[in-house]
């Protein structure tokens, strides 16, 4: 498609559609910007990104002239596709591109491309710092907080991109074709934007539907609907599993990574070794050496890489001890699958802060997950009644309600004892208290850090 006449619009004026905007006045394109929210103060806006000075803002409901005047809506990840105004659009017969899609437009060089329910940040993370340091120019971008189109246009043709791809992200995506794929896990989350597990499913698994044999996708054989998705494909497929000896791809057994081929398994790393903890990460790990390893990086590059990386900003980061109480960070885990990780790698007494929007999501795992380890539930945001309510229905009685993070983390820290630990695991996204996720997490730590010894 030529897409030097198209008119743009770009929906969702966050991260993405900045970015986004910001390609396509760089490109000299014709473009207009869309948000639903109409305090948005435009006047800053232009203040804080002077390249929108000539940029149309239309705010709230977005007419049907301005509908008409659309050749391509580029949407952020934010904005459903089921929207009314997106599906007039479509109707219309206008383009829905995701910002990703854009993207990869103008992009050049090669993509690697994160996707799964949860893993998806520290195994992008880990395969760009992989990556780094045996090519000079990599990206990593995407759902992890920068924009794949705020870089698109610095690649060239031997550019490295590890991309952190969401379930939004993919709703939207039509010729966005990586060299390289990984789908680590796909269990429920999202179900009020993506409605039932099937469409999920499918959405997660489109990250592969423009790649063709010569390329490749690394799956968890230990997720039954991803077993049986790799024996259809026809990208090439390494597997990995944190539950048994495979014939070939990566396995963990007996605290040792091994990487098989045709029945034949030599050892790649110990997990003494790693900086990483707990069973979550050696699959996330196993996760981005496939996708390196396939991608054609000397094994010793990657072993080495791994033995030094740290875990990554909000997930299960340690933040400071006060009175002898260790504080943990874990405001990414925004489903119960997630925080269930961040229980399991507590080693002592643990006073966990949980709660924040709603996303349909089902607590009973999550709260079956607390064993003895969990001495307190401390809740907040829209979710904490029908928390308390999955956590009586289990039998899980310590649970109190806090009005702010500041007050759960004080409640906390008044009834722990030295030597536990106070954990920020949500199982909820953070909508409506904060901003994202990483502003919760933020905002945890500057509460911890300002506690009184
Ligand atoms: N908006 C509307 N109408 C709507 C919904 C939103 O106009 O119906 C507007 C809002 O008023 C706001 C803008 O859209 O001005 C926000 O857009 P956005 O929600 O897409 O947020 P961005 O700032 O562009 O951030 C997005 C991702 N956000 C989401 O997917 C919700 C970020 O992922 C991502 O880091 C960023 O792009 C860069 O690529 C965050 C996230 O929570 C971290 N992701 C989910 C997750 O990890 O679980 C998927």
């Amino acid at each position: 498609m030529n897409l030097k006449d198209k008119r743009f619009l770009v929906a969702g004026i966050g991260k993405s559609g900045i970015a986004a905007a910001e390609l396509l006045i760089k490109q000299r394109m014709d473009v207009r910007l869309y948000d639903g929210n109409t305090n948005l103060d435009t006047e800053a806006l232009v203040r804080q990104y002077p390249f929108l000075e000539d940029t149309e803002v239309i705010l709230g409901v977005l007419p049907k002239k301005e509908m008409q005047k659309t050749d391509i809506l580029v949407l952020s990840p934010g904005i459903s596709t089921d929207l009314p105004m997106v599906t007039a659009m479509r109707d219309m017969g206008i383009a829905v591109w995701g910002e990703i899609e854009l993207a990869y437009a103008f992009a050049k060089g090669y993509l690697l491309a994160v996707t799964g329910t949860n893993g998806k940040t520290t195994t992008t993370t880990l395969l760009g710092e992989i990556l780094k340091s045996y090519y000079s120019d990599v990206k990593v971008v995407g759902n992890i907080g920068i924009p794949y189109t705020s870089v698109a246009l610095d690649t060239t043709e031997g550019t490295v991109t590890a991309a952190e791809i969401s379930s939004f992200q993919l709703e939207t995506v039509h010729k966005f074709a990586p060299k390289v794929t990984a789908i680590l896990n796909i269990t429920p989350d999202h179900l009020n934007r993506h409605h039932t597990m099937e469409n999920y499913i499918a959405i997660k698994e489109s990250i592969t539907k423009n790649q063709t044999k010569e390329d490749l996708c690394v799956l968890n054989y230990e997720d039954r609907m991803l077993r049986d998705f790799g024996k259809k494909l026809k990208t090439k497929v390494i597997w990995f599993s944190s539950a048994r000896e495979l014939k070939d791809g990566f396995y963990l057994k007996d605290n040792c990574i091994y990487y098989a081929k045709e029945g034949y398994a030599t050892e790649f790393l110990k997990t003494e070794e790693l900086k990483l903890l707990g069973k979550h990460n050696y699959e996330n790990v196993m996760a981005a050496s496939a996708m390196a390893f396939g991608f054609g990086i000397p094994v010793s590059v990657i072993q080495r890489v791994l033995k030094e990386f740290t875990a990554v900003e909000h997930r299960i980061e340690y933040v400071a001890e006060k009175k002898g109480v260790k504080f943990y960070n874990d405001s990414k885990a925004t489903n119960p699958d997630a925080a269930i990780q961040g229980v399991l790698a507590m080693d002592r007494p643990t006073y966990l802060i949980g709660g924040g929007s709603n996303k349909d999501s089902v607590y009973d795992k999550w709260i079956g997950a607390f064993g003895d380890k969990v001495k307190e539930l401390v809740l907040i945001g829209q979710t904490k009644e029908k928390i308390a309510k999955a956590a009586e229905e289990q039998g899980f009685l310590s649970v109190t309600m806090a009005e702010s993070l500041e007050e759960a983390v004080n409640i906390c820290y008044a009834h722990a004892r030295f030597g536990d630990a106070v954990l920020l695991s949500p199982a909820c996204a953070s909508y409506g208290m904060f901003q994202n996720y990483e502003e919760r997490g933020r905002i945890f730590k500057e509460i911890v850090r300002s506690l009184k010894e």
